[in-house]
């Protein structure tokens, strides 16, 4: 394959044109507008654009409102409805999964049609989202191609998969290594020629299928593991051995590292991704789908732990803090914690939801959520289900002042449970056995 040529076309600095202002495409169009390059930052969603236009973000993350406030008072960052004419064009679309467990492309599909009548000699476009293996060169590249361009020579086409951690995206963007996944050699030296812009870590070039491996393969190691540590927990809690202890010791040696249970996996990345791995070809993948299974499992172990320690659902509502998927942040996606919520109802719970994070706009099938006072007025117990720091800080005695039974389940080990039995609580705790 011939190297794509660079486009020679558009005066001044070069355009961007960022499809997706979701958790990585509004931080990575901003940090692209700020080093200097002209961005249009396109999203479908009317209301979203509504806000950005006017300088608010609809997602909570550290420092994204000052840098976007920046990148849209600059005249750098645009936002709109509709894609431009562009130098370059990111997908950074949603890649959800169906009731089937197989990925949505849907998104991704649409993104690169929305591209096509904007798609000129030169370009490079760059798919984003994770996808399962072989998408940018068996879905992404024939929509493009029905420009009568061809990918590869007379355009640039990639896969860099994003790979930050929410909480911390604008320091990980800037200083992580990314994969660099060309369709051919030359697109991925075009693609890293893009990131070189503000990333600070390595740039490692490879093949685009490749790269979509890469980016899949991490989040499932991630998820196998989180799945062991659930294991280890529900071992643990049958032999009266504290998981926790047990874990930290274990990690004493130099080679082990377990990671941390917990009330199950959560979020769009980890819990969803291996999937992609499965539904190619599940015969091939049953470590994966058993690990995915294990943590799907974990909400109703949390109930069962509810039911031993409050047995009777007519003793009172039941406050559950946290519904977002992990400590301080405000997306539910996949969250186990709104799961527990809804196997608690499901139960026979009254269940109050109280998350500070979470603004309730109703745009999520969310459970009723309630204030502090709200969700603790004669509660029979409270389950914590997400570790915010603002949880880790309640005072145990004001907490426990207006409940009916001062019960306490904890599913992250977050607090401090000498303090809560000293005010009176009686704690279960996720993976704790109780030693007989
Ligand atoms: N969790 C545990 N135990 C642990 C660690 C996590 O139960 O020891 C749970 C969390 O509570 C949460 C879920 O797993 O519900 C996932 O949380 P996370 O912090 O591990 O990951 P994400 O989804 O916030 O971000 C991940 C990151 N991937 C990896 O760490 C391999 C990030 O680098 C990716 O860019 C991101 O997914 C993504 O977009 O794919």
């Amino acid at each position: 394959m011939a190297n794509p040529p660079t486009h020679q076309g558009l005066a001044g600095s070069p355009t961007l044109c960022v499809l997706g202002l979701g958790y990585i495409g509004l931080p990575t169009a901003s940090m692209f507008a700020v080093s200097g390059l002209n961005v249009l930052g396109v999203d479908v969603n009317p209301r979203v654009v509504e806000w950005l236009q006017t300088g608010r973000i609809h997602i909570e993350e550290p420092d994204l409102q000052t840098l976007v406030q920046a990148a849209v008072n600059s005249g750098q960052l645009r936002i709109g409805l509709e894609a431009q004419p562009a130098d370059a064009f990111i997908i950074a679309v949603p890649t959800p999964i169906t009731d089937e467990h197989r990925a949505d492309l849907s998104f991704v599909t649409s993104a690169a049609e929305s591209i096509l009548p904007h798609l000129r000699r030169g370009n490079l476009v760059v798919l984003e989202s994770t996808v399962p293996p072989r998408t940018t060169r068996d879905v992404l590249l024939p929509v493009l191609e029905r420009s009568g361009l061809k990918a590869g020579e007379d355009f640039a086409l990639a896969h860099c998969p994003e790979r930050v951690l929410p909480g911390r995206i604008l320091i990980e963007l800037v200083q992580n290594d990314r994969i660099i996944g060309g369709l051919s050699a030359g697109c991925a030296e075009r693609a890293a020629e893009l990131y070189r812009i503000f990333v600070q870590g390595t740039l490692h070039q490879t093949d685009a299928t490749t790269a979509e491996m890469v980016k899949v393969m991490e989040n499932t190691c991630r998820d196998v593991n989180i799945a062991l540590a659930n294991q280890f927990a529900i071992l643990a809690e049958g032999f009266g051995v504290d998981a926790w202890e047990a874990i930290d010791l274990a990690n004493k040696h130099p080679r082990v590292q377990v990671l941390r249970p917990g009330p199950g996996v959560g979020g769009h990345c980890i819990a969803v991704d291996p999937w992609f791995l499965i539904e190619s070809a599940p015969e091939r993948a049953p470590l994966i789908t058993a690990a995915r299974k294990l943590n799907d499992a974990m909400p109703g172990h949390v109930v069962d732990l509810l039911r031993a320690q409050a047995p009777n659902p007519a003793d009172g509502p039941i406050a559950a803090f946290g519904l977002a998927y992990k400590g301080d942040v405000d997306d539910v996606r996949e969250s186990p914690a709104v799961e527990v919520v809804h196997a608690a109802l499901r139960a026979g719970y009254e269940v109050r939801a109280h998350d500070p994070h979470v603004k309730h706009d109703g745009g999520m099938d969310l459970p009723p959520c309630f204030d502090l006072a709200g969700a603790l007025e004669g509660a029979q117990a409270l389950v914590l289900l997400t570790d915010h720091s603002v949880f880790r800080r309640m005072n145990p005695v004001e907490i426990g002042k207006s409940m009916r039974f001062k019960r306490l389940i904890d599913t992250r080990n977050a607090l401090d449970h000498a303090a809560w039995q000293a005010a009176g609580f009686q704690v279960t705790t996720l993976g704790r056995g109780i030693p007989c």
